[in-house]
């Protein structure tokens, strides 16, 4: 019999061979829910491998530097942080997460340092698995490769597999099994997949009855996330090093399909303050200062929060107690029209806000 392994090869070596377009969308759908499925089930069977290295998450956010052997992540880390990340001139140098913390416009940023991962890493090849594993847990993934800029392509492969989606939202879908009555769909008509295809799809993860509601434009692959489950959706930088070597500029300009691409190097020290700028603007963290007591504000010491909090999570993270008694906020910043604002709890805050809590009593 053939192992699940075997299936997975025989399903990718045809999907390689089949063109995208109209006519074969339904069979590369149906083709990448198989894939899919027997992924979660390989994943299933395996125990222990994917726990990952115990690294705990500290700082405002975390950023995973992903690529294979030798491209330089160590380098970058320690060009990034104070980190001393070993270095070598052979591949597999670093066998473990190296952490390191960047500072930045008053954020501590997380960076890890990852071992070089290598093809089929998410079937377990060397440390794959417990690599990737980490990446999960990653708010911002670093993409490095050297001026060569091959292999990026396997990479996103590598890490689709282990459910990481890069540079693509989560849409919105939703599926409500029932216990009959067939599949209902319900979709905008800008939605290029039809509902055969839907069908088809849905019946390679075993559901035949459901409501779907499909409620943005998607694709193939969209629908193929959302069933799969516990998909993890991540913003991604493509970082190319040593851009100190002789390069083409095409094989550069050839990453930019996947996302924002930056030139550095970090042996010559070239564009290390860039990438440094675009990890701060890509997590998209916004700075809160807070008004004491006193009146005084403390500017060196901001909390760091993501983009879209309000100021409950800010006065929870404060203190629980600060939560039951709080009346309203007071809101000054640079980014505000008015000079003063008085909100709730549930009113969203901006970078360099200044907050002031009014409490009862
Ligand atoms: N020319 C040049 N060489 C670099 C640059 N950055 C790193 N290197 C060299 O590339 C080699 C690999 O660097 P590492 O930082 O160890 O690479 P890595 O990606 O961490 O490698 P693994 O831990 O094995 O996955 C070393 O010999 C470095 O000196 C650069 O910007 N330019
Ligand atoms: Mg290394």
């Amino acid at each position: 019999m053939p192992t699940i392994q075997d299936r997975i090869k025989e399903i990718e070596e045809e999907l390689h061979k089949t063109e995208y377009n109209k006519a074969t969308q339904k069979h590369i759908g149906i083709l990448k829910a198989k894939l899919s499925r027997l992924e979660l089930e390989s994943l299933s069977q395996k125990k222990g491998g994917g726990e990952g290295f115990s690294i705990p998450k500290s700082g405002d956010s975390t950023v995973a530097l992903v690529g294979f052997p030798s491209v330089g992540k160590s380098s970058i880390l320690n060009k990034l942080t104070s980190q001393e990340s070993k270095i070598g001139s052979f591949a597999f140098t670093t066998l473990t997460v190296i952490p390191g913390t960047l500072n930045y416009k008053g954020a501590q940023i997380q960076i890890l340092d990852l071992p070089g991962i290598i093809e089929n890493a998410s079937v377990g090849s060397g440390r794959g698995r417990e690599v990737l594993s980490m990446v999960r847990n990653a708010d911002l993934v670093l993409v490095i490769t050297d001026v060569d800029a091959k292999g990026v392509d396997k990479i996103i492969f590598e890490l689709h597999r282990a459910g990481i989606v890069l540079n693509r939202r989560k849409r919105n879908i939703s599926i409500k099994k029932s216990n009959s009555g067939g599949i209902k769909i319900h979709k905008p008509k800008k939605v290029d997949i039809n509902d055969d295809e839907i069908r088809s799809v849905l019946k390679e993860f075993k559901i035949t009855n459901a409501d779907v509601f499909i409620r943005e434009a998607i694709t193939m692959d969209d629908l193929i996330d959302h069933l799969r489950g516990n998909t993890i959706y991540a913003p991604a930088l493509f970082v190319v090093n040593k851009i100190d070597l002789p390069h083409k500029k095409e094989n550069i300009d050839s990453l930019r399909q996947y996302g924002k691409v930056l030139t550095v190097s970090a042996s010559a020290n070239i564009g290390i303050e860039n990438l440094k700028e675009q990890i701060y603007q890509s997590l998209e963290l916004v700075r809160v200062y807070l008004r004491e007591k006193s009146g005084r504000v403390d500017m060196e010491r901001p909390m760091v929060v993501r983009k879209g909090v309000v100021v409950r999570e800010i006065v929870r993270k404060i203190s629980r107690e600060m939560l039951d008694s709080f009346r309203y906020a007071i809101i000054t910043g640079p980014h505000r029209k008015q000079a003063e604002l008085r909100v709730g709890l549930e009113y969203e805050l901006l970078d360099s806000d200044v907050l002031t809590i009014i409490s009862r009593n």
